[in-house]
């Protein structure tokens, strides 16, 4: 890969705002700021050592401070951390985060791993070139609107489409993300880019499946061909997972994209909030429903059974909204469960970081 990092920075508080500073992290450094620490924002995170960007250009970091056994109490790309400069650099603390992407970790523990944190905006990277997979495409959303970012849903190849399939694409999309920006774009012809560009800010993290062409987007936002990319598979049109850690890369515009690598699973963790926004759509219906605790199945009065019988509702999607709201309430029981076996000082971390995810998100409403 080439260094994004070409030009040194200028300005300190100048170029740690293109990176996300604001005066709300500055509020929360104050302590850190007064013991001669400096703000380093997390790009990459391999093997225990943390390469950041800080108001004086890259600095490679330990990072075993910043990592503990729980792995959503470790260092993550997005972290803003407190950094003791010298010869040998130390990321010492993490700021709280202001949203954190969570998903249940690929083993199913109780445990949860952290995709990227202090996001605004989650795009869910969809290929024309693939069949829509719904179910995909929920789960991602639910991560995103339960981090507390705002989601957007990238269907992205549509060179290899006609008109007709690509806005047939779109209106099917549409229909799974009430509330969400669908925005067709095309990596290799660059169309649909300055759309997406009006509808992200911040601190963009792009997710989906391998091959669905995140790094192509990254590397044409970026203006330059920092990600490697590769070839799909001939045979299914499954990609190669590319892309192999989280990585951070300065927009030059202002603003930061995240890359990652393409997810194979998607668990939710305790997400109902985040489902609940997704499927806002039968929520909508359900309020008209003459029991409040309709189960929309064989209730009199139903309207959510009366949206399916009219055609405005996909049972499909009723079934998919069943199926994550159980995996997420079933996450949920997990992690108290082993929450009520932890030290308490663990306890009260998770109650902080919480409450800084709630703080932000009664901002945002
Ligand atoms: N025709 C066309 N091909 C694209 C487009 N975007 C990506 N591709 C191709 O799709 C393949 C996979 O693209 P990548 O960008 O590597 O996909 P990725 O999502 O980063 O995949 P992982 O890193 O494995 O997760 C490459 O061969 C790209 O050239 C596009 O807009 N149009
Ligand atoms: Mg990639
Ligand atoms: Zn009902």
């Amino acid at each position: 890969m080439n260094s994004p990092y070409s030009s040194p920075a200028s300005s300190s508080a100048g170029s740690l705002s293109a990176l996300g500073w604001d005066d709300s992290f500055e509020a929360l450094f104050a302590e850190h700021a007064a013991a001669g620490l400096v703000p380093a924002r997390v790009t990459r995170v391999d093997r225990g050592r943390c390469d950041t960007l800080t108001a004086s250009g890259p600095v490679r970091a330990a990072g075993a401070a910043v990592t503990s056994a729980d792995p959503v109490h470790s260092v993550c790309t997005g972290d803003w951390a407190a950094l003791r400069p010298g010869p040998d650099p130390e990321l010492v603390a993490l700021l709280p985060r202001r949203t954190a992407i969570v998903r249940a970790s690929a083993d199913r523990t109780s445990h949860q791993q952290v995709l990227a944190a202090n996001v605004d905006s989650v795009v869910v990277v969809v290929s024309l070139a693939m069949p829509l997979n719904e179910a995909r495409i929920e789960r991602l959303l639910a991560l995103a609107w339960d981090s507390g970012a705002k989601p957007v849903v990238v269907l992205t190849k549509s060179d290899t489409v006609d008109e007709l399939g690509a806005s047939t694409a779109s209106t099917a999309v549409a229909a799974l993300a009430p509330g969400v920006d669908v925005v067709a774009t095309s990596g290799a012809s660059g169309a649909g880019l300055d759309d997406l560009r009006t509808v992200v800010a911040g601190t963009t993290v792009l997710l989906g499946p391998s091959g669905a062409g995140k790094s192509t987007l990254a590397n044409a936002l970026l203006g330059r061909e920092l990600m490697d990319t590769s070839e799909v598979r001939a045979a299914d049109g499954k990609g190669r997972h590319t892309t192999a850690h989280r990585e951070l890369l300065p927009l030059p515009g202002g603003g930061v994209l995240i890359d990652t690598p393409g997810l194979r699973g998607i668990g939710i963790q305790d997400a109902a909030d985040g489902v609940d926004r997704v499927f806002s759509d039968i929520e909508t219906y359900a309020r008209d429903c003459a029991f409040r605790d309709c189960e929309h199945r064989s209730e009199p009065d139903c309207a959510v059974q009366d949206a399916i019988v009219a055609g405005a509702l996909d049972v499909g999607r009723l079934d998919r909204y069943r199926k994550l709201l159980r995996e997420s309430e079933r996450a949920a029981a997990r992690g108290d469960a082993r929450r009520s076996g932890k030290r308490s000082d663990e306890k009260k971390q998770i109650t902080r970081d919480l409450r800084a995810t709630y703080r932000f998100r009664n901002r945002q409403l």
